[in-house]
C-alpha cells in the first residue's frame, strides 16, 4: 500500500468513526414517546396509580388523558384535579362518551368540591374527538395506552380508521393463560367482558399492539415494606395515590389492591421485565381473549421475568421526585 493510500484509508476510517466517538463522548437523550392515556379511572384504583407512573416516567410524554367507560364528568374531574395536583397542568384532559353521565363511583369525595373549569390547562368536551386530532397530528406515532373498557377508542376508530395508522397501541386486556387470582383458568377480563364489541374493533385495527393480560398484571401487588414506602412518602404524587386509595378502599390498608394498570404504562417504554410472546388473539362476545389463527398477531406480556424487580420500579419511581425538565407548570 502506498503511503498515499494509507493516509486515504486512515482518513476515511476517521471521517466514518467520528459520529460514533462524538455519540460516544456526547450521550444524546432518547427522544421522549408521545403518549395518550385512556382510562376508566375512578372505578378501580389502579388506574391512578398508573397515571402517577406515567407522570413519573421521564421517557413518556403525556399529552392527554380522556376519560373512558361513561361517568365522563366524574373521570375527567378525577384526571384534571390529578393533574392539577402533580403540576401538570400542561396536560390536556378530555371529557369520555355520554358527557351527560352524571354517575360517581369511590373517589367521588376527592373531587367533591372541583370545578372542571377550574382546571388551568386545555379541557376538551369531545374527549374522543381530541383522541383523534392528537394522534393525527403528532409528528411521531403516538403510542395510545388504554387501561379500561375502551368504547371511546373504537368510536374513534369508527371516526378515523386512519388513526391505527398513526398510533402504536399498549393496553391492559384480556387473560390468555391465566386468569384472576394468579393460576385460575382464563377467564373473561374486566375491560374486556365490559364491551366485547368495542374490544373486538380495538382488537382488529391495523396498529401494532402490546398487551398485558392478566397473565401478567394480574400479579402485581405492593406488600409490607414496599408499600410502606409509599404510604409514608412525602412526595406530591404519591400523596395523592394514597389519599385516593384511602377514600377508595374506605380505610388505611397496609398493602396495595392489584395494580393491573400499572403494566400497561410500564410496557409504554420497556419489555425488559416480561416474557414477551407475539401471539395470535381473537376477542369472543363473551369477552373472552383467545389464541386463535384468525386473530391478530400481537405482542403479549405473558409472563414475568422479575416481577420483584417491577414492584421495586413502581416504588421509586413514584416516591421520587421528577427532574426538573420532566416537570412543566
Ligand atoms: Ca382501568
Amino acid at each position: 500500500m502506498t503511503l498515499h493510500l494509507q493516509l486515504l484509508v486512515a482518513f476515511s476510517l476517521a471521517f466514518l468513526l467520528w459520529p460514533s466517538l462524538r455519540a460516544a463522548d456526547f450521550p444524546q437523550k432518547p427522544a421522549k414517546i408521545p403518549v395518550i392515556l385512556d382510562t376508566d379511572i375512578g372505578d378501580d384504583i389502579d388506574d391512578t396509580w398508573a397515571l402517577a407512573l406515567i407522570l413519573k416516567s421521564p421517557e413518556l410524554d403525556l399529552k392527554l388523558v380522556v376519560g373512558d367507560y361513561y361517568k365522563a364528568n366524574y373521570r375527567a374531574k378525577l384526571i384534571a384535579k390529578f393533574l392539577q395536583t402533580a403540576n401538570r397542568s400542561d396536560v390536556a384532559v378530555g371529557v369520555g362518551l355520554k358527557p351527560e353521565d352524571t354517575a360517581t363511583a369511590g373517589q367521588a369525595k376527592w373531587v367533591e368540591n372541583y370545578n372542571l373549569k377550574s382546571y388551568p390547562g386545555k379541557v376538551h368536551p369531545d374527549g374522543v374527538q381530541a383522541l383523534i386530532d392528537t394522534i393525527m397530528a403528532s409528528p411521531t406515532p403516538i403510542t395510545l395506552i388504554s387501561i379500561g373498557p375502551a368504547p371511546n377508542v373504537a368510536e374513534a376508530l369508527r371516526r378515523q380508521p386512519e388513526i391505527a395508522n398513526k398510533a402504536r397501541f399498549v393496553g391492559m386486556y384480556g387473560s390468555v393463560r391465566k386468569g384472576y387470582d394468579g393460576n385460575a383458568k382464563p377467564a373473561p377480563e374486566w375491560n374486556v367482558k365490559a364491551d366485547p364489541k368495542a374490544c373486538q374493533k380495538v382488537f382488529t385495527a391495523a396498529w401494532d399492539m402490546t398487551i398485558t393480560p392478566l397473565d401478567t398484571c394480574g400479579l402485581v401487588r405492593l406488600r409490607s415494606a414496599k408499600f410502606k414506602t409509599l404510604r409514608d412518602s412525602t412526595d406530591p404524587i404519591a400523596k395523592a395515590v394514597i389519599e385516593n386509595y384511602d377514600l377508595w378502599a374506605k380505610g388505611k390498608p397496609n398493602e396495595s389492591s392489584i395494580l393491573f394498570d400499572t403494566v400497561a404504562v410500564y410496557l409504554a417504554f420497556s419489555t425488559d421485565l416480561a416474557n414477551m410472546e407475539k401471539l395470535s388473539i381473537r376477542v369472543a362476545d363473551d369477552g373472552m381473549t383467545l389464541i386463535d389463527p384468525q386473530g391478530k398477531p400481537m405482542n403479549v406480556a405473558a409472563s414475568w421475568k422479575d416481577l420483584a424487580a417491577f414492584e421495586d420500579l413502581l416504588v421509586k419511581r413514584l416516591t421520587t421526585a421528577v427532574a426538573a425538565e420532566n416537570s412543566r407548570p
